[in-house]
């Protein structure tokens, strides 16, 4: 039986949505953020020696790093038939967009928050300007530029395409839905995205997707 070590508000709330998409049978194991810190409870790292979440566990073995999880999801049990060939386009695409939500996007969503929390957190008063100050050029000069290329390169490739892949709906689907949806959350993808916010508007819809937001208890980004 699978496993599913799942954080509040988190990554792992898109390995339920695949599980459903699947209707494949697993069990869900609980863990609640620090409200303070967010961080996950120590319990976590019994699982995995970094205690972070998603982690599945399936028979005797421990799968930590959501593309990974997807990954071994779709090869163990989604159907085969639809799995890219390896060394095909398909296959480097899917790899692609599988790498891209964690290595390439998400990063710079994370610079993002940090930065906003730097200038949220409390501090002597005469450090707050340069602070503030710091975090305001970064976003500006850095951050912000960065993530606007990702979403014009997202909303463009989802202007010409129903799914990441295509035609149908793909492993590489659940992999993007975390950074997406904390982006509209975050208010950062505006009203001019209309594809993403199509795109993210359809799936959400799905009845797979429902049913995993009720089996996840709390998320704050659907
Ligand atoms: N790249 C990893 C990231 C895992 C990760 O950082 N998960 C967050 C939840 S979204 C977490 O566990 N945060 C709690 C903590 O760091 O203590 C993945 O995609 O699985």
């Amino acid at each position: 039986m699978i496993t599913v070590h799942h954080l509040n508000n988190s990554r792992s709330q898109r390995i339920l949505w695949m599980l459903e998409e699947l209707e494949q049978p697993y069990e869900i194991k609980c863990y609640e953020r620090d409200p303070k810190t967010m961080l996950a409870p120590d319990s976590l790292r019994k699982v995995h020696p970094l205690g972070k979440s998603p982690v599945i566990t399936d028979g005797d073995l421990t799968i930590a790093e959501s593309g990974v999880i997807i990954d071994y999801l779709a090869h163990t049990y989604g159907d085969k038939a639809s799995l890219p060939a390896p060394g095909t386009q398909q296959w480097i695409d899917y790899n692609y967009w599988l790498h891209y939500a964690e290595g390439s996007l998400m990063p710079f969503l994370l610079l993002r928050l940090i930065f906003e929390k730097v200038k949220a957190s409390p501090m002597p008063f005469f450090a707050k300007p340069i602070a503030k100050g710091i975090a305001d050029k970064t976003g500006k000069q850095f951050i912000g530029p960065q993530i606007k290329n990702h979403l014009d390169f997202i909303e463009a490739h989802l202007g010409k395409n129903e799914w990441l892949l295509g035609d149908e709906i793909s492993a590489a689907d659940f992999q993007i839905s975390f950074p997406l949806e904390a982006s509209l959350a975050r208010g950062i993808v505006g009203r001019n995205r209309p594809n993403i916010r199509n795109y993210v508007e359809r799936y959400q819809a799905r009845t797979a997707y429902q049913r995993a937001l009720e089996k996840g208890g709390k998320y704050d980004f659907a």
